[in-house]
């Protein structure tokens, strides 16, 4: 039922027959509305009702059957209709569920099914807030199922009524229980329910067959528990998989009337406080990330197939757990999961805060439930979470006793959920992840609730100082030292267009991120009592509200929104893979600065699983280094142009290498330079970081200036007096999808000046006005505290070489604050002249943001020798 759907987001009544809608728009599913609106500027996306038609035709003979609609996925309120009358509805954009058709179909003609989906806030409905984006629609497959009268039960929850479970098992036996439930208005004939068990090769195993007689209830419940002796186990390194095939057939007649498939893993698995985490009696340390469906240029809705390349880049990765992270996604990630051989943990999305409703309570009891039920049979699944970060934003803070109260309300919903879980199922473990504020959770119960304590932390990212995290781990393992622990969320933006030769927090470079992960990953590793860790995130992903250097993504992915991978991948890869490997990490970046031999220098990594590497950069080697936490350093010097880098490394008798060529775009120190002539130059002001634009245009830190060089004359970089990043803003750059071009600045400079030779050159000056207005209160944004700033007067003109640019510039009053304001102009410079821009305060600071000055001819040229 994916094809040929008419979508529309005005409005339209059902009972007024349509009325209003004024567009349709021809759809396919997977589909969401808003692929485009949460990546603009204006903040916000649509959050409201679409509705989805669909024409189709059920056969004549469908009279006699029972038909059901499976939504694998629509967020997050759902009612649909056919033929004009309500046929079902749901709560909750995570879980799949059936929706019967039966009653108000019209066989052997056309039929009219229209589904309206609302993704509008409602507190009735987790998750309230959350650093995600809730994109609305039809965002998984939508099938029809025919089904006999008599057939597995529609009623169990979204799940196929027949589950699997393994009660026993050790490496000379397990036990399978199969349990399944039998639906039918009335069961008239005697029936044979049927489970047949079969090894990977198909071979049958095992056969059951248990008679039902006429006149059982309506969803009636069959149980049959099996031996099989020596089972192959599963696992990571070993996913084997059995199949269990159920059937429901008529015992008179022989005639097969439905039909469930189910694959099944042995194994069998602990966690313990002081030791991990045991699969199959032997230990192993849990190592993967946490996944977010959402993909570029396609939001939540996209094919099975690319979600299950997300599991596959954990495995590559030497992965052996995924987080199903904030809330149960599509079946085809948790097939993948069993498939590959990776653990995973599976959460609802009670994120950050709950209302305190019965509405709400009921509706996460439910999501809960119907995660528990539609993931049952997988073998991967080891964990359920029910609650993230629940004390993230505590409500009432101006009233003590109530907010006393208000986690009360959450810790009795922790104890409800998790007493459910343990009923629903309890083979598993429960969990919940906390974020760092330690107290506050041990205060209110909530680390006593769960089977598995998890922790978000992020010291060296939201917190200070790196070194917070082992202290938080020692100090939760002395209080704590039964509770099994997870670090269930760790990692550091990094936004794949900035590289840092000096790394540090907040700059956003990828290179402070891949130190971030080798700290982290060494610390738990050092610890047996830290079951394993997950990285926030595998891939970028989108949170309409975010601001900063990509506004609206989250840059903390191992991979890009694209699932390009970034250093940090492969730095994991390095660590974790039992295959050799090795990779040059992204040489910094591809442009730099002349010294006095014309080589620009910086730090090269190696990330790799071998003792040792050695190094050849342009033909010439360097000298062999030793590999520490999976990566091999060195500090090289690059030439103008191409330069070849290769590494190599040897084990057991065998070599191998990796290449790669850095065509870097040198800046001479000295632009009358004859040998690298100056051509370009992009320059932020008052920043360390190297960017690299939507053009492949790479922007280079600003330096003061030097005679016969180029660079700034007084001022000093803009830095918020309030908040932790180490220079310019945060905020969203409106009018460009280059914010770092503009988010950093120099004040109260008097000139920027460039000593390049004579010719002709175009001149493209940036700016934005960084203060002013309302901040909006982001938890979750750098520097964002909800403050109101105070708006700055600043008038100034600008002079090239004595000729007016600006006269008068008052970017705020004419431009707005934080939009993006270039100007270009193009100036004939004589010999000896250079390129004076100059700035002069009428009233305030003048600034400049970034500085791009390109050759375009050598028209005035004389050159000396
Ligand atoms: C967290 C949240 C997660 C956020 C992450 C971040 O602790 O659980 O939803 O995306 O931090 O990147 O801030």
């Amino acid at each position: 039922m994916n094809e040929n759907w008419e979508f529309t987001k005005d409005i339209y009544s059902i009972e007024n027959n349509g009325v209003r809608a004024a567009s349709w728009q021809h759809v396919a599913l997977p589909h969401t509305w808003n692929v485009a609106d949460v990546m603009d500027d204006v903040p916000g996306y649509f959050r409201g009702t679409g509705t989805y038609k669909k024409k189709f035709f059920p056969k004549k003979e469908w009279a006699n059957k029972e038909v059901y609609l499976l939504i694998e996925g629509a967020n997050q309120s759902t009612a649909v209709y056919l033929n004009g009358k309500i046929t079902g509805t749901h709560t909750g954009g995570y879980t799949a569920f059936y929706v019967p058709l039966t009653q108000h179909l019209i066989p052997g003609k056309q039929n009219e099914l229209i589904i309206q989906v609302d993704n509008s806030h409602d507190p009735a409905i987790p998750p309230l807030t959350a650093d995600f984006t809730f994109y609305g629609g039809l965002y998984r497959q939508v099938s029809m199922i025919i089904a006999d009268p008599v057939h597995f039960s529609f009623n169990e929850m979204g799940s196929n009524a027949v589950y699997i479970s393994t009660p026993d098992v050790s490496a000379d036996r397990a036990s399978l229980k199969i349990k399944a439930v039998i639906s039918g208005k009335s069961i008239s004939k005697k029936v044979i329910l049927t489970s047949r068990l079969y090894d990977a090769k198909d071979k049958l195993l095992v056969e059951t067959a248990l008679p039902v007689f006429p006149g059982i209830k309506k969803d009636s419940t069959f149980e049959r528990i099996v031996q099989i002796p020596q089972p192959r186990l599963w696992s990571p390194s070993n996913p084997y998989l059995y199949r269990v095939v159920t059937t429901i057939s008529d015992a008179a007649t022989g005639k097969f009337l439905d039909e469930i498939k189910n694959t099944v893993g042995f194994r069998w698995f602990r966690f313990d406080g002081t030791q991990g985490f045991f699969l199959n009696g032997k230990p192993m340390k849990l190592m993967g990330a946490s996944r977010h469906q959402d993909y570029e240029g396609m939001g939540n809705a996209f094919s099975k197939k690319l979600a299950r390349r997300d599991v596959e880049l954990i495995k590559e990765m030497g992965g052996n757990f995924l987080r199903v992270a904030h809330y149960p996604q599509d079946a085809a990630i948790m097939q993948a999961c069993d498939e590959l051989g990776v653990l995973a943990s599976v959460e609802i999305p009670v994120v950050n805060e709950i209302t305190e409703s019965d509405s709400f309570y009921n509706n996460s009891m439910r999501m809960q439930q119907e995660m528990i039920r539609q993931n049952f049979n997988h073998p991967s699944v080891i964990i359920w979470c029910y609650m993230n970060e629940v004390l993230l934003r505590p409500q009432f803070n101006e009233d003590k006793q109530r907010q006393a109260q208000y986690f009360n309300n959450i810790t009795k919903l922790a104890k409800r959920l998790d007493s459910l879980t343990r009923a629903e199922d309890p083979s598993r473990y429960t969990m919940m992840a906390n974020h760092g504020a330690y107290n506050r959770y041990r205060e209110n119960g909530l680390l006593d609730i769960p089977m598995i304590v998890g922790w978000n932390l992020y010291a060296g990212w939201y917190g200070a100082d790196m070194k917070g995290f082992p202290a938080f781990l020692d100090q939760f393992h002395k209080d704590y030292p039964s509770t099994p622990m997870l670090v269930t969320e760790y990692g550091a933006d990094a936004d794949p267009r900035i590289r840092s030769i000096n790394p540090v927090r907040f700059d956003k470079s990828i290179e402070y991120s891949t130190r971030f992960h080798q700290y982290y990953f060494d610390e738990m590793i050092k610890r047996p009592f830290v079951g394993g860790g997950m990285v926030w995130n595998l891939a970028d992903f989108n949170s309409e509200t975010r601001n900063e250097t990509m506004p609206h993504i989250n840059n903390k992915g191992l991979l890009e929104w694209n699932r390009k991978p970034k250093d940090p991948y492969y730095f994991y890869k390095a660590a974790l893979s039992e295959k050799p490997f090795i990779k040059i990490l992204g040489a910094g970046t591809n442009a730099g600065i002349a010294d006095s031999g014309n080589f620009a220098h910086r730090r090269l990594q190696v990330a790799n699983n071998f003792d040792a590497v050695t190094l050849f950069v342009n033909g010439k080697q360097l000298e062999r280094r030793f590999t520490d936490q999976s990566i091999a350093e060195w500090e090289i010097a690059l030439k103008n142009g191409i330069n070849s880098i290769e590494a190599k490394a040897s084990k057991n008798g065998k070599t191998y290498f990796d290449k790669l060529s850095v065509n870097l775009s040198l800046q001479p120190a000295l632009l009358t330079d004859t040998v690298n002539r100056f051509e370009k130059l992009n320059v932020l002001l008052g920043a360390e970081r190297y960017f690299t634009d939507d053009k492949n245009e790479v922007w280079i830190p600003a330096q003061q200036y030097e005679k016969g060089g180029w660079g700034y004359i007084g001022g000093k970089p803009f830095k918020l007096s309030s908040g932790n990043l180490p220079y310019g803003t945060d905020k969203n750059i409106r009018g460009t999808f280059n914010d770092p071009i503009y988010q950093t600045q120099q004040t109260g400079l008097s000139a920027f000046r460039l000593d390049v030779p004579a010719g002709e050159y175009e001149i493209t000056m940036h700016f934005a006005e960084l203060i002013g207005g309302k901040v909006q209160q982001l938890v979750y944004n750098l520097d964002s505290s909800g403050r109101t700033e105070q708006k700055v007067n600043r008038i100034f003109d600008v002079l090239v070489n004595g000729k007016t640019v600006f006269k008068d510039l008052n970017i705020e009053q004419q431009y707005g604050i934080a939009v993006a304001l270039n100007r270009t102009i193009r100036r004939n410079v004589k010999d000896g002249e250079g390129i004076d821009i100059t700035f002069s305060a009428v009233e305030g600071e003048p600034v400049l943001n970034a500085l791009q000055v390109k050759k375009l001819s050598n028209k005035y040229t004389t050159i000396k020798k």
